[in-house]
């Protein structure tokens, strides 16, 4: 039961981590109209039972979710010993779990902000990518793909500790890939700019006023958009490994250097 060249997907394993949402959910869509089988994680469990119908709809062999808090160690060990007895051991993992929280200047953060970023964008994929990789050299074949971010390349004003952990991303996307040398398992991640999903919601803790403005007077990239890029890196043949994605919206050029219409300076 494996791929063909036409439909590389069909019938295989994609494994995502934060598909209760935006970027995440839209990964499951695209890799859902390949035929891929699909496990999804997330702590939202009735946003990921909501999600199913529709992703059988559009044409998932298998949609398997599980309620995982990528923090919680324990319950990512015992949630892929699971999966490995149950022959669910993915072809590709979209390490895509992710969040900020606040945009204060350092000297006045959180300490609580800072626990969850690195615990969830840091540890948390470190988790996941720790428990399956193994598994994923057993059976000699598998792709991890990291959601890091623009702000893993260049910082921005407030970003501080969010810049961090996706400069750690970065980095543990280069390192992975000399850990894996001589083994037929990829490592890539896709970097994105501004895209306009519940992130900001979540980083302002529910100002909606506030998170839309971060995407006005622009057009921002899109969840889809994110998503075929991921498909696309996914799809690449075994023998080619994109490594690094970095994406914006062409209104946005870096970080801070973004082109809003007049009206929204
Ligand atoms: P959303 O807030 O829309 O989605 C985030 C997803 O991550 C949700 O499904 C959420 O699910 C999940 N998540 C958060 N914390 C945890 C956790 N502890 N355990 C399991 N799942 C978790 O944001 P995006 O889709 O925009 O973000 C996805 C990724 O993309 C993140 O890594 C983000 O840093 C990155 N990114 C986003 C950009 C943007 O501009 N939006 C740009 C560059 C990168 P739940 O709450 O149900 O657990
Ligand atoms: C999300 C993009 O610029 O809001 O990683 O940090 S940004």
């Amino acid at each position: 039961m494996t791929g063909s060249p036409s439909r590389p997907f069909a019938n295989r394993i994609v494994l995502i981590t934060g598909a209760s949402a935006g970027i995440g959910e839209a990964c499951a869509r695209a890799f859902a109209r390949e035929g891929a089988r699909l496990v999804l994680a997330a702590r939202r469990r009735e946003r990921l039972e909501a999600l199913t119908p529709s992703l059988l709809e559009l044409g998932a062999p298998e949609v398997i979710s599980h309620t995982l808090d990528v923090r919680d160690r324990g319950a990512v060990i015992d949630w892929i010993a699971q999966l490995a007895a149950s022959g669910h051991i993915p072809d590709v993992l979209v390490n895509n779990a992710g969040l900020s929280r606040g945009l204060s200047p350092l000297h006045e953060g959180e300490f609580r902000d800072w626990d969850e970023m690195i615990d969830t964008n840091v540890k948390g994929l470190l988790h996941v990518t720790r428990v399956l990789l193994p598994h994923m050299i057993e059976q000699g074949r598998g792709h991890v793909i990291n959601l890091g971010s623009t702000a893993g390349h260049i910082v921005y004003p407030g970003g501080n500790v969010y810049n961090a952990t996706k400069f750690a991303v970065r980095a543990l996307t280069e390192a992975l890939n000399l850990d894996l040398v001589g083994t037929p398992i990829r490592v890539s991640s896709v970097d994105p700019g501004l895209v306009e999903t519940e992130f900001s919601i979540v980083r302002f803790r529910g100002d909606e006023e506030r998170a839309r403005r971060v995407y006005e007077g622009l057009e921002a990239l899109t969840a889809a958009d994110i998503a075929e890029i991921v498909r696309y890196v996914a799809s690449a043949p075994p023998h080619v490994n994109i490594v690094q994605t970095v994406v914006y919206p062409t209104a946005q050029r870096s970080p801070w250097l973004i082109a809003r219409e007049p009206e929204h300076p």
